[in-house]
């Protein structure tokens, strides 16, 4: 990306390690069929933005899907429908929020009037004035900037809240949800859903013996095998502490029960390497399966189920899958 034109002067653009831009500067897409307007505009921006010109409204409507901060669309000429390319930014939905200004004649009140209803975010009277166009290009430039930080940050928030702070897996939230789903499809003669709830065995020597940290670590690594075991369309969910659910869609009892004993098989024959790898923990799971039964079945009822299973395996030795 360049930062300065042949003359050396600032472009008003810099980019982090990503590429990305940063500070006022954006990627400018100028739609319009007057190409001498066009190239006025663009040069007035280039200190401060990389302008990129299309000079039809095909043209354009395909660039505004490549990433860009600002569209400046002339409405005025009879020859190009800038407001028709509008109403189609606006309504598809990669570009939906993309700034928009609209060049207008001062006379065309119609126009005018139009380019607002469809949304667009300014206007630009002809003749475009220099200092009035970097103003207003670089208040949407900024402000698009500042609503796809928020959008980020809310994206990041939403995962968050369904995700397991220690291990990555889903939470207990995420899993209720999508179990509720399951079980109510299961209910209405769907396809059948199967739970896994997995306890580790005597997971409190592993805190006493060697520190919390340590547990932390095989909780992480459980969680690894946990996730390498099931397909991708099973749920791998940590329900806090050292309890876990896999909920599996369109899995039988039976098929539950011998991925169940993979994993079982899987964390108790090989050791799991914590602090470092200075030491080497053996770990057990004691695993309660169960299935959906059909009409009145509750995912409360399913995960109950699964648990008197856990119960069971614990009662009887520990180290085992019980359906
Ligand atoms: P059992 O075989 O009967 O399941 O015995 P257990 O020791 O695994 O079961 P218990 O429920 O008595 O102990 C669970 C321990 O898990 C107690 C608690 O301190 C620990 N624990 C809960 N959450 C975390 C965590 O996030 N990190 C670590 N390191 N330990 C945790
Ligand atoms: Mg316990
Ligand atoms: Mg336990
Ligand atoms: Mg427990």
């Amino acid at each position: 990306l360049r930062e300065r034109d042949e003359s050396g002067r600032r472009l008003g653009v810099t980019t982090d390690g990503a590429g990305r831009l940063r500070g006022s500067g954006g990627r400018v897409l100028i739609v319009d069929d007057n190409a001498r307007q066009a190239a006025g505009i663009a040069e007035e921006l280039t200190r401060e933005h990389r302008p990129v010109i299309e000079t039809d409204a095909a043209a354009g409507l395909i660039s505004s899907k490549t990433p860009v901060d600002l569209m400046i669309v002339n409405v005025t000429a009879a020859s190009f429908d800038g407001l028709r390319l509008i109403a189609q930014v606006r309504s598809a939905d990669p570009t939906r929020h993309l700034p928009i200004l609209a060049v207008v004649d001062p006379a065309d009140r119609p126009r005018l009037v139009k380019a607002l209803e469809l949304g667009v975010n300014d206007i630009l009277m002809r003749p475009v004035d220099p200092e009035e166009l970097a103003a207003r290009a670089r208040t949407q430039v900024r402000r698009k900037r500042y609503t796809d930080f928020l959008r980020e940050k809310l994206d990041y928030s939403l995962e968050m809240a369904v995700t397991d702070a220690l291990t990555g897996l889903h939470n207990r939230r995420y899993m209720a949800g999508q179990l509720q789903a399951f079980v109510g499809r299961a209910a209405l003669g769907g396809e059948p859903v199967s739970v896994l709830v997995l306890d580790i065995d005597h997971f409190k020597k592993v805190n006493d013996g060697f520190g919390h940290d340590a547990g932390d670590e095989v909780l992480r690594e459980f969680a690894v095998r946990l996730a390498t075991n099931v397909r991708a369309v099973d749920l791998p969910c940590r329900l806090g502490g050292e309890e876990f659910v896999v909920v599996m869609p369109g899995t039988t009892i039976e098929d539950a029960h011998r991925i169940a004993e993979r994993i079982r098989r899987d964390v108790g024959s090989t050791p799991f390497r914590v602090m470092g790898g200075r030491e080497h923990l053996t770990v057990t799971i004691s695993i309660g399966v169960a299935a959906s039964t059909g009409p009145g079945d509750t995912p409360d009822a399913l995960l109950k189920r699964a648990d008197e299973g856990v119960y069971e395996a614990k009662a009887s030795g520990r180290d085992k899958v019980i359906a």
